[in-house]
């Protein structure tokens, strides 16, 4: 197992669409026991594989509290095949964007289908954090971050923060 480095804006493959699994071969097993390790020692409560530059459609999940028994959940190929009218805000985070936090409103509740690491399929439905969490890793997938959801200000300001670290670390 490994901790792999966590990528941030403005690095490209987090605004790029990540292709469906195939076959869940051993390759995406490790990928997905990486992908918790890495989430753990983020710390966070969600990763995405394009956030470790994995262009595959593999997101893994923990809403459990500090004080809870961990609850990993891992979703391969999930799809949100249902959305609640009503929204609730959450504040977010992003361990894409770190040391961001803004609220975002979202539908209250999903429901969402995905295989398991055995390539069984599931239907959950997700409410509170797990939903919000769920949302937010899917749009991972599609190239879309937390901040898109801001208005353009707040979205331009922080873009260009990260634009102006990236641009330091370079030189
Ligand atoms: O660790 C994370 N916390 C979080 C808080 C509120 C809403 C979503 C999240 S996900 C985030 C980890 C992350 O960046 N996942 O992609
Ligand atoms: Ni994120």
């Amino acid at each position: 197992m490994a901790i792999r480095p966590i990528l941030h804006i403005p690095t490209p493959c987090l605004r790029e669409v990540a292709k469906p699994v195939g076959e869940i071969t051993d390759e995406i097993k490790v990928l997905v026991k990486d992908m918790f390790e890495t989430m753990y020692d983020a710390p966070g409560v969600g990763l995405a594989a394009p956030q470790i530059g994995v262009m595959h459609r593999v997101i893994v999940m923990d809403p459990a509290g500090e004080e809870e028994e961990p609850r990993p959940l891992a979703m391969i190929n999930p799809e949100i095949i249902w959305l609640s009218a009503e929204l609730r805000v959450h504040q977010e985070g992003c361990l894409s964007i770190p040391e961001y936090y803004e609220d975002v409103e979202r539908p209250d509740v999903c429901k969402v289908e995905f295989l398991d690491e055995q390539g069984e399929s599931h239907e959950l439905t997700c409410e509170g954090l797990l939903s919000t969490i769920v949302q937010h890793e899917v749009d991972h997938l599609d190239g879309k971050l937390f901040i898109d959801y801001l208005s353009r200000l707040k979205r331009d300001r922080v873009i260009k923060k990260f634009q102006k670290i990236a641009k330091r670390a370079a030189s």
